[in-house]
This record gives C-alpha cells, sequence and structure tokens, in this order.
C-alpha cells in the first residue's frame, strides 16, 4: 500500500522552482518515458460536486474542446435529481513525441443528493469492473494481443473551494476508492480564494487528509533508490497538494506572436499555465508526462494486485465453503 503523506505542508503557491513548466508549448523531457515508444493507454476519471469546472478541466487538459460547452435545460425541470452516469472521452495526444490514447471518463451527477452512497458504490464498482476484465484477460489460455487496457490509473477529485477543509462528502469519496485507484485532490475554481486563503485551505485539506487517513497519490519515492532528481521533484510535487487549478476561458494571442491561455475578470485575469497563477502546468505536467508511467506502475503492481488477491482468495474461501457444506 502506498503511504500517506508524512507530513503536512504549507505550499501556497511557489514560484521559483517551476519556471520550466510554464510554458504552454514547451514541456521539457522526462526520464520516466524511455520505454513509451507506441503510445500509451492512459485513462483518467474526473469526479467532483456539480458546476466545480470539470468540463472546463478537461478541455483545458487536452487543450481542444472535448467536452461541448454545457447545454442548460428547461428552468421547470432544474430542480429534478439527474443520475450519476460514466461519460468516457477518447482523445490521441502527444506529449514530447509520445503519443497518448488519454481516455478522460467524467462523471456528471455526482454529489447531487442528499445521499450519495449509491453514487460511491457506482463509482467503486465502475473501477473494480476495469480490473474484473483485466483478470478476466489475464486468466485466458490465450490473450487477446488487442486488449485494451481500461484500467482507470488517475482519478482528480475536485474540492469545492470552500475555505474550511474537507467536507463529508469529499472525504467519505476519497476514503471509499483510495484503496483501488490513485487519487488526486485538487482545489477547484482555485481563483475564488486569494492567495493566502488558498495556502490556508490547502494546509487545512492536507491536515484533513492525514487525520481521516485517506489513501492519497503523494509522489512516493525511495530515497535509496531513485535518483536525485526523481526525489527532488517527487518531494516538491507533494508540497504542492492539493493540486490549484483554473480552467482556461479564452485564449488570448499577445504581441510576440505567442498564445496565452486565460481565465478574464474585469479586473485582469488567470493564466492558466503560468505556475505564479496556479498549479495547471505542474499537474498537467506530471499527470500527462513525468508521472504517467507511475500511476500507471502503482495502477498494476500494487492497486489491480491487491484487487486481483482479494478476489481471488474471496472465490477460495468460497469454493471451501462449498466443499465443506
Ligand atoms: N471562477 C472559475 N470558474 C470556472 C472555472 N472553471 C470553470 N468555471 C466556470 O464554472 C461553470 C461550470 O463549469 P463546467 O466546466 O461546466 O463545470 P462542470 O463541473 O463540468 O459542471 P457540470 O457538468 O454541470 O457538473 C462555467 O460557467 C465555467 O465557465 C474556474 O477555474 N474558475
Ligand atoms: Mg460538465
Amino acid at each position: 500500500m502506498f503511504a500517506h503523506p508524512t507530513s503536512p505542508v504549507v505550499p501556497g503557491l511557489q514560484t521559483d522552482q517551476f519556471q520550466n513548466y510554464s510554458s504552454y508549448h514547451a514541456r521539457p523531457g522526462s526520464h520516466r518515458w524511455k520505454n513509451a515508444k507506441k503510445g500509451l493507454q492512459f485513462t483518467v476519471m474526473t469526479v467532483g460536486c456539480p458546476g466545480l469546472g470539470r468540463t472546463t478541466f478537461i478541455n483545458t487538459l487536452c487543450e481542444k474542446q472535448v467536452l461541448p460547452p454545457p447545454v442548460y435545460g428547461n428552468p421547470d425541470q432544474a430542480h429534478e435529481v439527474q443520475p450519476m452516469n460514466f461519460a468516457p472521452y477518447n482523445v490521441d495526444m502527444e506529449e514530447d513525441g509520445i503519443k497518448i490514447a488519454l481516455t478522460v471518463i467524467d462523471t456528471p451527477g455526482f454529489g447531487n443528493g442528499i445521499d450519495n452512497e449509491e453514487h460511491f458504490k457506482q463509482i467503486v464498482q465502475y473501477i473494480e469492473s476495469r480490473y474484473e476484465e483485466t483478470l478476466a484477460e489475464e486468466t485466458r489460455i490465450k490473450r487477446n494481443p488487442k486488449f485494451k487496457d481500461n484500467r482507470v490509473h488517475a482519478l482528480l477529485y475536485f474540492i469545492t473551494p470552500t475555505g474550511h477543509g474537507l467536507r463529508e462528502l469529499d472525504i467519505k469519496l476519497m476514503k471509499r476508492v483510495g484503496n483501488r485507484v490513485n487519487v488526486i485532490p485538487i482545489v477547484a475554481k482555485a481563483d475564488s480564494l486569494t492567495v493566502d486563503e488558498l495556502a490556508a485551505f490547502k494546509k487545512r485539506v492536507m491536515e484533513d487528509i492525514d487525520n481521516f487517513r485517506i489513501p492519497i497519490y503523494n509522489f512516493p519515492y525511495d530515497p535509496e533508490e531513485d535518483d536525485d532528481e526523481v526525489v527532488e521533484e517527487s518531494r516538491e510535487l507533494r508540497n504542492l497538494l492539493p493540486f490549484a487549478v483554473v480552467g482556461c476561458d479564452e485564449e488570448v494571442n499577445e504581441a510576440d506572436g505567442s498564445i496565452v491561455r486565460v481565465r478574464t475578470y474585469p479586473w485582469g485575469r488567470v493564466e492558466v499555465d503560468n505556475t505564479e497563477h496556479c498549479d495547471f502546468a505542474r499537474l498537467r505536467f506530471m499527470l500527462l508526462n513525468s508521472h504517467l508511467s507511475d500511476l500507471k506502475e502503482i495502477t498494476h503492481d500494487i492497486l489491480y494486485e491487491n484487487y486481483r488477491t482479494e478476489k481471488l482468495s474471496d472465490e477460495q474461501t468460497s469454493d471451501g465453503v462449498t466443499a465443506e457444506a
């Protein structure tokens, strides 16, 4: 099992270390890409309460409009609670010359009820059903060479920027799924908070994660085994958790010919790829570049392996009971 964050941190907006990531188009190569030549299947699930900016985030992440803008329905039906559903989107991307077959699974309707127990169950079931497919494939005598690995490698959990800390819903969901998937907590609509409020909010969220023993993906590293560069990078990323994100609503052509992705306000703008403004660029880089392989490996070697062991030992136990009866 991967560890909980060892110590709560006060991340704030760290401006100096991350200049490398601030450019929208220039992203440096990574030591983790050595074997990734053919293109990689990578699946991310986005979960968060309605209206927290998931659709906007997905489009910002993929650098194109993957999801259509929301269609607001008839106001007479606005009170009707829509059931949660799983909406997968496939996007072919290329990062540093590496092809990625990205699948984003959005979960519209999550958290819109008074009791969301059913939603927690459905999300766990969805993740487990993907493990089940892999297990069934592994146990076939003749494997399908075209088998697609549909396992969810990371779950981005959108935290409401209340300023107070985690809510019961956040704690419950992350605890329920944390031993099945790499949970990456993010502060949605981080522009709703001032710099100081955001730093305090991040600190509170990490304290809650620690106190409630919520298993999240906390950039595990081994100081003995890993290169100094990896250790340093992992520490920095851990200190940024939960990532503060802002979704882009406009692309602006600058006088020097560059394109800047922004969210505009009457008084100014937030540049979503600027690490001095939010953590989006750092999150994107780690997700689709530096830590993609790590997320896949942890999914396969630890999370799936635990599922497989539990499943097979449950089956053995029930066989034993049947045999004895
Ligand atoms: N201030 C701010 N507004 C945002 C941000 N991201 C999205 N929005 C706005 O929030 C509203 C909802 O955004 P969506 O991306 O549709 O949110 P969603 O989570 O997909 O919503 P549902 O699918 O309806 O649950 C839109 O008006 C967006 O423009 C952000 O980072 N900051
Ligand atoms: Mg949406």
